[in-house]
């Protein structure tokens, strides 16, 4: 684009617009060239329109590209996850573990990254009927989905936690690979945290011998042996009230197995091999009690030994915002062969053991969301220039990319003491306290990461500009497939009740461990004069919430109910904070440490405390909660 040409006066006596340095080219269809004027042009003129036209156009076009963010092999760049394993995992055992994680992490950049893109660009079809009319219900998936399975069994995505090489210490290795794996795995990830949680059902039940060959295909790094499993717990009445939506009946057979007959709403992972579900029995006259206390546990497999599907029908897929690369479908069971699996009536306890492993799941991909926008943001900000500058030498788009930092901070180790726990559960090497403490942290974690990872990765989005908004950048993919977060595997509102639950479920006990494990955690800070400050907020926002607590007893069901998100919310924050503080204590801390758990501490770390002031958990605010929300409404208003 010379501007010099193509700014002087026009040789007709018409001119150009006053083109300045950044003047746009005109596009041919704005250049005037009426008949008349277009007879006076002359081979200069035309060849100062064929420029102004074409070649100036593209070369204008080229100096707006923008260089497109490029990360490297993701384990490597991630020094919190770094510092966390050098400094919890005994030596031999880091020592392989950071081999595997590098190897894995170049094998994620050069092979798994194109698959997981491949992935979104092909999502599954369904094909109801084959060309002569006769119902085949194939779920056709590509290429890269099913090699995104061998490669699940080649790494191990499953069989880590099981083999338990690294006795507790496997099933962090296993979190961190899966962690890796989230944001590259064309939403893979779904099947194996259901299959995680299926091999968990069963290795809870002692791997009886009736379930032994899935569990050995389920915890398989042999490809061609390697099962998914599903989790169909969603029907037509919805998936929150399981207790009261479930209507599928299991018939018992003569041979003492049983047919599942009813709908499943909303089964992920349509292509599973296998899949753990729930149902009532029937009995001799063919009633079923209704109510959680009704409901069984079934394993079923989805397709017979032809690869049939096993008295089971396909309505149709999903159409979902999110996660498009897995198939999620409306299943009629149409008499599908089952096992049953629980004790009769115990279904939605058995259950638990695998929505615990999938909500711990979520937890990872929330984490890994969060970490991977912010790779591309901070990778971008490297790069483009905009007011004359680097965006990484801007200080306010600095403060929003550190604010997400320090959200995924907590988060991540939030995450890492999940899992930890669960490595000490599963080798029997966890103490009671350590038992409350899991049971407690997952819904915390599952409802908190939920919730951040969506604000995380719509703000890492913005950090982008309108490129962020682009289909074809595949920014708008990791939003779509974060946003599901907060939704499956429970809500935030349901989560926050199974926080409830598991305090009455141990008769408050759990916060008792909940308070200790904060305390000891800011007793290792006690040396650290950099930290005081965060301590002594963690330290007000305990007391706050022990004052909470103190009154807690008294209060009606209905207040419990209105203080539950405030009440998790706080538990996620103060915890997040004592791990940070706990991490920044560190012999070896960097300053970076002591700042992420200073800012971390510095938000709001008692909402609960905040709210009881401002009297929100009282039974009239549900009323005045309902009169906002009505407003203008004559069919509205609650009845609490
Ligand atoms: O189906 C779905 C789609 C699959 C998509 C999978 C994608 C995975 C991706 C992961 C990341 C990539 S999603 C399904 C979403 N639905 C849910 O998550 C269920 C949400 N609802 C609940 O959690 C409810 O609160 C229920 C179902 C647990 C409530 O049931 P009940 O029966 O009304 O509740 P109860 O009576 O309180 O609990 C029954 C028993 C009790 O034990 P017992 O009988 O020994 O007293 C509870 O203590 O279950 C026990 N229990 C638990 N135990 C309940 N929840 C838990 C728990 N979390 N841990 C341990």
């Amino acid at each position: 684009w010379r501007a010099s040409a193509a700014c002087k006066p026009w040789q007709s006596g018409r001119l150009l617009p006053v083109v300045s340095e950044r003047c746009q080219p005109p596009s041919g269809k704005g250049i005037n060239t009426t008949t008349g004027q277009g007879q006076q042009v002359d081979a200069q003129e035309k060849q100062v329109l064929e420029d102004l036209v074409m070649p100036l156009a593209r070369k204008e076009t080229e100096t707006l590209f923008q260089e497109q963010p490029e990360t490297g092999n993701q384990y490597l760049e991630d020094a919190l996850l770094r510092s966390y394993l050098k400094t919890h995992l005994p030596p031999k055992v880091l020592e392989e573990v950071n081999q595997d994680l590098e190897r894995f992490g170049n094998r994620l950049l050069t092979q798994i990254k194109p698959l997981g893109w491949e992935c979104e660009l092909n999502p599954p079809v369904f094909r109801q009927y084959d060309a002569w009319g006769r119902r085949v219900d194939h779920i056709v998936t590509c290429s890269a989905w099913r090699r995104m399975k061998e490669i699940a069994a080649e790494e191990g995505l499953i069989a880590e936690a099981y083999e338990r090489r690294y006795s507790n210490w496997s099933r962090l290795h296993q979190a961190v690979k899966l962690y890796l794996f989230s944001s590259s795995s064309g939403g893979f990830n779904c099947p194996l945290a259901m299959t995680d949680g299926a091999a968990k059902v069963i290795e809870s039940l002692g791997i009886p011998g009736s379930l032994k060959n899935a569990f050995d295909h389920l915890t398989s790094r042999d490809p061609k042996k390697f099962w998914t499993s599903g989790q169909w717990m969603t029907e037509r009445r919805g998936g929150s009230d399981v207790a009261n939506g479930t209507e599928t009946v299991a018939r018992k057979q003569p041979d003492g197995t049983y047919r599942l007959y009813g709908f499943k709403w909303f089964t992920s992972a349509a292509d599973s091999d296998v899949t753990l579900t729930l149902a009532r029995v029937a009995d001799a006259e063919g009633q079923v009690k209704q109510g959680s206390s009704g409901l069984s546990l079934f394993f079923l497999k989805v397709r017979d030994e032809e690869g049939k599907l096993n008295s089971i029908q396909v309505q149709r897929l999903k159409d979902k915002l999110g996660t498009r690369q897995m198939a999620t479908a409306e299943l009629w069971l149409d008499g599908a062969p089952a096992e049953l699996i629980s004790a009769e009536g115990h279904g939605v306890a058995s259950i638990s053991n695998m929505l615990n492993i999938t909500r711990i799941h979520n937890v990872i991909c929330a984490v890994a969301s969060m970490r991977r926008m912010i790779s591309l943001s901070r990778e971008y900000a490297r790069r483009r220039v905009a007011f004359g500058k680097l965006l990484k030498d801007h200080p306010l788009h600095m403060q929003t990319i550190a604010r997400m930092e320090v959200q995924t901070r907590g988060a991540f180790l939030l995450l890492m003491e999940i899992v930890r726990l669960l490595g000490l559960v599963e080798t029997n090497m966890a103490s009671e306290e350590d038992q409350l403490l899991l049971r407690l942290l997952v819904p915390v974690a599952k409802l908190y990461t939920g919730k951040q990872a969506s604000a995380a990765v719509i703000e890492g989005m913005e950090s982008f500009g309108g490129q962020g908004y682009m289909e074809d950048t595949g920014l708008p993919v990791i939003v779509r497939d974060t946003l599901v977060l907060s939704i499956w595997e429970g809500t935030t509102n349901i989560l926050s009740l199974d926080v409830l639950r598991s305090l009455s479920k141990s008769r408050g006990q759990v916060m008792a461990v909940f308070f200790s494990s904060v305390q000891k955690k800011l007793e290792l800070a006690l040396s650290t004069a950099k930290l005081e400050p965060a301590v002594k907020q963690v330290r007000d926002a305990i007391s706050g919430l022990a004052q909470f607590m103190q009154g807690a007893g008294s209060r009606g069901v209905v207040t419990m109910e209105l203080a539950a998100r405030d009440f998790s919310y706080t538990l996620a924050r103060i915890y997040a904070g004592a791990l940070l503080i706990e991490h920044a204590a560190r012999p070896d801390a960097s300053s970076t440490d002591i700042s992420a758990a200073q800012r971390w501490c510095n938000q709001e770390l008692c909402p609960v405390a905040t709210e009881l002031g401002n009297r929100s958990y009282e039974a009239e605010e549900a009323l005045a909660d309902s009169a906002l929300v009505y407003e203008g409404c004559p069919a509205g208003g609650s009845r609490l």
